[in-house]
Order: structure tokens, then C-alpha cells, then sequence
């Protein structure tokens, strides 16, 4: 589909957002109010690179839930969500994990402080969040109260760095069963931990590619939200994501927010495939 509109402007009233459109889609069947303007503001050619460009909005037109999904194939999967924008959750891929019975915060403080590195892979990403605390050394040197979320809440996220780091995670959970055959993972997991009211505020990830992440203890509850230029034409998509279960979302393209439900503190694992 070709580019919905060249120019775009925001009106903001209250938290309404009116999306004007100096160009009319064609290939849009209904739409409810559409000025169409002049352009009024065009960013000259050698600015364009600051930011990022637009979106084409069938990316998210039509797709106002989450799909949930059992019993799949890694066929199936490719051919209907693999590499595409719609967000899918996947119910019966965590069966015999090992993290499942495991993982809690005492594991990783015990495997982070006995952890043998190996060969550094990668940069170590680290999310502080609202926390303050500012390394993983900091998390895991949190007093007993605040680490079983009886103190100040917290809520951090971080890359593995090391392959032995990440080969020895991975020995407690397999590769998605659903992942297209020839797909390649990056040797870097992703963990999100912390408790409830808290999350991740509203971004967009420039890395490298789709990814998927199991919630391996607690209730997060997501906020997909559309890119900017397409607010009028897509819907904000709100879904929460159980124990056991893994999602699958272009965090590249969907804007998105995490809160963690009331109940158990949250550990999600995940990893970008290709
Ligand atoms: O799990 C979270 O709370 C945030 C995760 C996130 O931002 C991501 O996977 O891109
Ligand atoms: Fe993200």
C-alpha cells in the first residue's frame, strides 16, 4: 500500500488528536472526517534523517485485539503472524520449562553473583526505569523487603552480554516451538523484572527485529498504541499477558507501555528472531 499521507498535522483538543490529511488514501474504504489542507510545514530533504519515517498505517488499520493462539505449527506461524504487524499471543509454548518452577528473583541474584562470564557478545543493555536503581549489581544488593516488594517498588530490564550467560539461562527454557524453522535468534535474551503498579513508560524500539517474550511468573498488562501519523486511523490496543504465556509484537513499529497486575512480582524472557 502506498504511503497514506504526505504531510500530516496533529490537532490536539483535550486528549482528543484530530489527524488532517493534505492527501486523500485511495484505497481507504470509510472515512469518517478527512480535511484535506495545504501542507503547511515541509521539512526540508537533509532533516528527514532525524526522525523517523513515516509509517505506513496498514500496519496497524484493522487490527484492534490481540490473537491468541494454541496448538500452532512454526508453517502456520510464519505464514500468518511470523513478519507481520499483528500482535499474537501464544498459550502452550512453555510446557516443561525449567524457569517456570525457577525463575524468581533469588535465582538471578545467586546466578549473576557466581555467574562465570565467557566471551562478551554484545553491549549489556540496562533499564533502571523509575527504580533508580542504576545497575544490576544495585538490584541484587536491594534489602530482602524491597526485593519481595514489600518496600519501595522497583522495576528493571536487561540484556544478556556473555554467551556463557546466555547459554546457561537457556537451559532453563527452549526456543519457541511456533518460531519459523529457519529463523535465527541473537545469542541475547531480554529480562524484565519487578512488581506490580509498575512497567515500562510508552517507547518505540529501534532494534533489529520482531520478538518474542514469555511471562514466566506474574500478569503484565500491554498498551499498543499506533505511531503518531496513523492516531486516526488505527485503534490503541490493551491486552494482558498471563503466566505461561508468550507474546510476539513489532516493538519497532507498535508503540508500547507495560504495568504489571496486582499479584505476583513479574519475569518475562525474551529474544529478538529473525
Ligand atoms: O516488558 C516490558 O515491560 C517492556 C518490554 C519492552 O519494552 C520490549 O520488549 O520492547
Ligand atoms: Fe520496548
Amino acid at each position: 500500500m502506498e504511503r497514506i499521507a504526505q504531510c500530516i498535522l496533529f490537532e490536539q483538543s483535550g486528549n482528543n488528536y484530530k489527524v488532517v490529511l493534505n492527501e486523500v488514501p485511495k484505497d481507504i474504504d470509510r472515512i469518517d472526517v478527512v480535511a484535506v489542507v495545504e501542507c503547511i510545514l515541509e521539512l526540508p530533504p537533509s532533516t528527514k534523517s532525524l526522525f523517523r519515517p513515516p509509517e505506513d498505517c496498514s500496519m496497524c488499520i484493522g487490527i484492534s485485539n490481540v490473537t491468541r493462539l494454541a496448538k500452532t505449527s512454526a508453517e502456520e506461524f510464519e505464514e500468518l503472524f511470523a513478519y507481520t504487524t499483528k500482535p499474537v499471543i501464544i498459550t502452550d509454548a512453555t510446557y516443561n520449562w525449567r524457569a517456570i518452577q525457577e525463575f524468581s528473583f533469588e535465582f538471578f541474584a545467586d546466578f549473576y553473583l557466581n555467574e562465570k562470564k565467557g566471551k562478551k557478545i554484545n553491549e549489556c543493555f540496562y533499564f533502571a526505569y523509575k527504580s533508580g536503581l542504576n545497575s544490576l549489581q544495585e538490584v541484587f544488593a536491594m534489602d530482602e523487603r524491597r526485593a519481595n516488594l514489600s518496600g519501595e517498588p522497583w522495576y528493571v530490564g536487561w540484556s544478556t552480554c556473555y554467551d556463557e550467560e546466555t547459554r546457561k539461562l537457556r537451559s532453563y527454557y527452549n526456543r519457541p516451538y511456533f518460531l519459523p524453522k529457519t529463523a535465527e535468534s541473537d545469542m541475547v535474551d531480554w529480562i524484565f523484572m519487578g512488581g506490580p503498579g509498575q512497567g515500562a513508560h510508552m517507547h518505540v524500539d529501534s532494534v533489529r527485529h520482531i520478538s518474542w517474550q514469555a511471562q514466566i511468573r506474574g500478569r503484565k498488562e500491554w498498551q499498543l498504541a499506533p505511531p503518531p501519523e496513523c492516531l486516526y486511523w488505527c485503534d490503541w490496543i490493551t491486552f494482558t499477558v498471563e503466566p505461561g504465556e508468550i507474546l510476539v509484537v513489532d516493538t519497532n513499529r507498535w508503540y508500547h507501555k507495560t504495568k504489571i497486575l496486582p499479584g505476583d512480582m513479574s519475569i518475562t524472557i525474551g529474544a529478538e528472531f529473525d
